[in-house]
């Protein structure tokens, strides 16, 4: 590696916890800031793949629940050589939803293991920073009612809870956990905090693989 690389920078968190509203903004500050930076957001709808899933999430279509849980991964497999060209340009990457995301949604089903939702995604490109946006379900009430989209029910959310909390023991991930139930300035301002390090300290480090 030639020049400094970008940060893979992630924002995981339950659902309205304000993980679009936050990738926005600080992708945003980032390029204010002088720091080459592009949000992604997964899943990434407009691919085929990611069609698919959107039916599904829709509830146009039915999946079977392994068939889909491997879309969601392929649908970032796929976008793997995009990403590591532009980490590569020294693009920082802001991402709303992960492997995490997928780990921890497809866990919460009944007879899913984590170590069996992890498996597709080993090797992904490893995240320098994992924010995870932190809303108790009383909190994320007082904003807009769920959607209509399979898996927005609250049941279902403190199981997906769960899992996220689990994902979050492993120490070999840089998880940083934002109070979300502050205001959209305040929780940017420590996004953005944790971001700088994150880059700085991402430049002249190679890019690693997740869960290897
Ligand atoms: N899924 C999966 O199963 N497997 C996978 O591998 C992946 C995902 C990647 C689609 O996600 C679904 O796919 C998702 C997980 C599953 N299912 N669920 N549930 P999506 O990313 O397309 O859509 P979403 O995740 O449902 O978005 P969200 O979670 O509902 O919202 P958010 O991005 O966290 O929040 P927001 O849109 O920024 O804000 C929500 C509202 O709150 C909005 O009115 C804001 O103005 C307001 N807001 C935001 N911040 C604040 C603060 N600080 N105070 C007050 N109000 C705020």
């Amino acid at each position: 590696m030639t020049g400094r690389r970008g940060a893979l920078i992630i924002l995981e968190g339950v659902d309205r916890a304000g993980k679009t509203t936050q990738s926005t903004k600080l992708v945003q500050a980032l390029q204010d800031r002088g720091h080459p930076a592009e949000m992604m957001k997964f899943p990434d709808r407009t691919t085929k793949i990611g069609q698919m899933i959107s039916s599904y999430l829709v509830k146009a279509t039915n999946l079977e629940d392994h068939t889909v849980h491997l879309l969601f991964s392929a649908n970032r497999w796929e976008l793997v050589p995009l990403m590591k060209e532009k980490l590569e340009k020294g693009i920082s990457l802001v991402v709303d939803r992960y492997a995490f995301s997928g780990v921890a949604f497809t866990s919460a089903k009944p007879g899913f293991t984590l170590e069996w939702c992890k498996s597709p995604d080993v090797g992904l490109p490893k995240p320098d920073l994992v924010l995870f946006l932190q809303l108790s379900p009383a909190e994320a009430a007082q904003r807009e009612t769920f959607g209509n989209e399979r898996y927005e029910r609250a049941d279902f959310q403190k199981t997906v809870l769960q899992r996220f909390n689990q994902l979050m023991t492993d120490p070999t991930l840089n998880w940083q956990v934002i109070d979300a139930a502050r205001t959209i300035e305040e929780l940017h301002k420590d996004i953005l905090r944790h971001s700088e390090v994150a880059i700085e300290q991402a430049a002249t480090q190679p890019l690693k693989e997740l869960w290897k």
